[in-house]
């Protein structure tokens, strides 16, 4: 029975019991009366109850702590800002000391990959089988099959014409014959020329995943430490944590950060942001973009007008970085070929090498494209870029030179 109903049927009850025993003492029999007064004061009791309860509940209410708000479940790796380390989270817990990240043990499992097969060659003479180590190798180590044949192709040339008969020599022209093809201008343009007055712009384009938020935080992390200002472009509007994510990043270094709202044009934002990059005389914007995949026009022709806006005045676009996941593969070959027509890219940053035996890749994408692998991404901390270096890129791979890591578990 709810609450009103109780109240309604006690007040009528007590209305007529008053009637009843006001109404003259001879009105009801000795009995009646008893049982009328009974009557009335359950009916009183039942109605104080619900009022006792609801005056116990404000009490209570009034006495609990505010509402906290509610825990958030764990995001994907890929998906938020908790993907990135925040050590503002437990300020009084010490990082452990870590190893400095180096080219070299970023390659380690490449080079674990590589080495077995390259033993096979080492110190007897080139033959068919041989060969045969060499093609396995490479192909393994994803350089792909058209780099593939084509660079033992002219390897069989150059052991001919300089008679070579030991495999360790054939290695070593290998290795020659990799830096001829890996020698790009690497580094990365803070302004353009003849417009040396613009604000640089760094527009970080790719496919879902592959590390470019991350990559801004730790290009943000570089630049900040040797004295830049940064202004850092929330261009990716489509997801909803991804202005939060490069916050976070923003945050760590110093950068200021503009964004829009959910689903708003990415080239206004980024246009804001290079706007207020100019007015506070910052050195670089660094521009973040939506994952997209590189089949669909739309979205690439949207990534098009980035650019332009990016480089309207008083912006201009000095290097469109293309982030490519070392562990994708070949899909990075036609990832690479796609944007490269829509944006210009300028260089590529291949990330998690750190998790990827397919160190190959990088040479696939210079002797195909032409495009210089500018930065390479060998962890998820800040401090977990390094600049693309050949010389320690054929070594590390090929192993002609340099011990093998610790870290390679030897
Ligand atoms: N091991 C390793 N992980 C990396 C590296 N770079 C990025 N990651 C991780 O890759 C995941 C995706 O990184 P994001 O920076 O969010 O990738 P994104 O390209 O911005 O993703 P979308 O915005 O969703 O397209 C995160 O878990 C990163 O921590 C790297 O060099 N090594
Ligand atoms: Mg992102």
């Amino acid at each position: 029975m709810s609450t009103r109903a109780v109240a309604g049927a006690g007040a009528i009850v007590i209305f007529i019991g008053a009637i009843l025993l006001l109404g003259g003492s001879d009105a009801l029999p000795d009995g009646w009366r008893i049982a009328v007064i009974g009557l009335v004061v359950a009916m009183l009791a039942l109605m104080t109850v619900p009022l006792v309860q609801r005056s116990r509940q404000r009490r209570a209410a009034s006495s609990s702590p505010p509402e906290q708000p509610r825990p958030q479940l764990a995001a994907q790796p890929s998906a938020t800002a908790a993907t990135a380390p925040d050590e503002t989270a437990h300020p009084d817990v010490a990082k452990p000391e870590r190893a400095p990240v180096t080219f070299a043990s970023g390659l380690a499992s490449s080079r674990r990959t590589l080495r077995d097969r390259l033993a096979s060659i080492r110190g007897r003479t080139p033959d068919a089988e041989t060969w045969e180590s060499f093609e396995e190798a490479l192909l393994g180590a994803d350089v792909g099959v058209a780099t593939t044949m084509a660079t033992l192709d002219r390897l069989r040339s150059a052991a001919a014409a300089a008679g070579i008969t030991e495999g360790d020599d054939l290695l070593s022209a290998l290795g020659d014959q990799m830096r001829e093809v890996l020698d790009a201008e690497r580094s990365l343009a803070t302004s353009v020329p003849g417009r040396d007055d613009a604000t640089a712009v760094w527009l970080f384009v790719g496919v879902n995943g592959v590390g470019k938020t991350t990559t801004i935080g730790k290009v943000g992390h570089r630049l900040s430490s040797s004295g830049q200002r940064v202004v850092m472009a929330a261009g990716d509007t489509f997801r909803a944590a991804a202005a939060s994510q490069l916050q976070t990043w923003a945050d760590r270094c110093g950068a200021e950060l503009i964004s829009g709202s959910s689903g708003a044009d990415p080239s206004s934002v980024v246009h804001d942001a290079v706007t207020a990059a100019a007015a506070r005389g910052a050195d670089v914007v660094l521009a973040d973009t939506a994952g997209r995949l590189q089949t669909r026009k739309n979205l690439m022709d949207e990534l098009a007008k980035v650019r332009r806006v990016a480089d309207r005045e008083p912006g201009a676009v000095a290097e469109t970085l293309l982030v490519i996941d070392a562990t994708t593969g070949q899909n990075g070959l036609s990832q690479a070929r796609a944007f490269a027509e829509a944006t210009d890219v300028t260089g590529v940053v291949l990330t998690k090498l750190d998790g990827s035996a397919k160190g190959g890749i990088v040479f696939a994408i210079e002797a195909e494209l032409g495009l210089p692998v500018k930065l390479v991404g060998l962890g998820e901390q800040a401090e977990d870029l390094v600049a693309f270096d050949p010389d320690s890129y054929v070594d590390a791979l090929l192993g002609v030179s340099g011990e093998p890591q610790p870290s390679e578990g030897e």
